[in-house]
């Protein structure tokens, strides 16, 4: 199925640009930062814990001037991994951005989403977006099977609690 980037690019970047992206995005946008060391030692999400209202607009952008990286949600029919965004959201995969490369997803169903970076998820390289809160029609917390994550993965993952008491949370050591 066509991402939101490629059904852009097939609606061609001149409609976008006369319309204009507020036109496009009519719902908050919010962003996430790929970002990364200048050696590569150390790549990361920031924020890497995001709360947001349903309806939001996401965009991945990498500011990583030295890595490619991709914003990949959890599930089955991506490369047949463990299901870690609520059933019946669309999962989205970026596939690789070069440095100053963006892509947008919209999040409409409450719930939690669990996501990463298809080179670095075992450099921790992962995230999450609670969209709404407990308590909503229809919320889906967080997934209870770790599957097949690595442990670095796991733990890189802040609690469904510490998102939305803090609304972001940067990971360790960047402010
Ligand atoms: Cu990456």
């Amino acid at each position: 199925m066509p991402n939101r980037r490629q059904v852009l690019a097939v609606g061609g970047g001149g409609v976008v640009a006369l319309i204009g992206p507020a036109f496009v995005l009519a719902g908050p946008l919010e962003e996430i930062r790929m970002q990364g060391t200048s050696r590569g030692e150390h790549v990361w999400f920031a924020p890497v814990g995001l709360a947001v209202a349903a309806g939001t607009t996401l965009r991945f952008v990498n500011l990583d001037p030295g890595n490619s990286h991709t914003s990949t949600c959890y599930h089955p029919t991506l490369f047949d991994r463990p299901h870690r965004i609520p059933a019946g959201a669309t999962p989205w995969d970026s596939d690789f951005l070069l440095p100053n490369d963006s892509f947008e997803v919209l999040l409409t169903l409450p719930g939690v989403y669990d996501f990463y970076c298809l080179p670095h998820e075992h450099a921790g390289m992962v995230g999450r977006i609670v969209v709404g809160k407990p308590g909503d029609a229809g919320w889906q917390g967080a997934a209870a099977e770790a599957g097949d994550l690595p442990a670095v993965a796991l733990d890189g993952f802040p609690s469904v609690e510490a998102i939305l008491k803090a609304g972001r949370v940067m990971p360790p050591g960047q402010p």
